[in-house]
């Protein structure tokens, strides 16, 4: 699947807004995977699709998450977390793509997981820093990630969590597991 294609399907699933972000999330995506070699068209097209789920009806994501055994704890925390997973699941059955390392990239890429691979760290972090993004800690993170991948990875992960923090959110527990896990692997 050629950039234009995959651009065109998911245009169909998105707003403008979010189909905007997605070309951000795209671009910076495939910067990363230059600089820090991972494979440049899996993380073009894990970018493209990565919010593909982002506007499905909840009782919809829920009847997946039930259905497919997801982690089932993913149904008392925020509804915004459903979209990833079930978006790896849904470019699977519905796009056709049978990449574990693109699924894995989309299924993981709000909360982050233990042992994230390289991919699925550049769309987590592309999807934080992309252009269009204009929070005041997102300067901070960019100027990381041209020089560490893994110290940019660990602030928009503790960002994330500080964020939720103050607005008095639950956090899920696996993007507590993501920060522990980048922390204790630390160089
Ligand atoms: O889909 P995007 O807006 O591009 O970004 P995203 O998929 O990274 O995050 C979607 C939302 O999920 C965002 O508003 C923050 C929220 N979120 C991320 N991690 C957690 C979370 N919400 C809760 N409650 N707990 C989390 O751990
Ligand atoms: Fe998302
Ligand atoms: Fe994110
Ligand atoms: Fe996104």
């Amino acid at each position: 699947m050629n950039q234009s294609e995959a651009l065109a399907i998911v245009r169909e699933h998105l707003t403008e807004h979010r189909y905007q972000h997605t070309i951000g999330v795209m671009e910076t995506a495939i910067l990363l995977a230059r600089q820090y070699g991972a494979d440049e068209k899996k993380a073009e097209i894990a970018a493209i699709f990565h919010d593909y789920a982002k506007f499905r009806p909840k009782e919809e994501m829920k009847q997946i998450i039930l259905a497919e055994k997801m982690a089932p704890d993913l149904l008392q925390y925020n509804s915004e977390l459903w979209h990833a997973p079930v978006g790896a699941f849904l470019v699977e059955k519905e796009v056709g793509i049978a990449d574990m390392e693109i699924l894995n990239a989309i299924k993981y890429h709000t909360s982050g997981r233990v042992g994230m691979s390289i991919l699925e760290k550049i769309i987590y972090l592309a999807d934080y820093i992309e252009p269009g993004r204009q929070f005041p800690e997102v300067e901070e993170v960019r100027e990381l990630a041209k020089k560490d991948l893994q110290l940019a990875l660990i602030k928009a992960v503790q960002n994330t969590i500080s964020f939720l923090m103050n607005k008095n959110q639950p956090i899920f527990p696996d993007t507590f597991h993501t920060y522990n896990d980048l922390i204790a692997n630390r160089r």
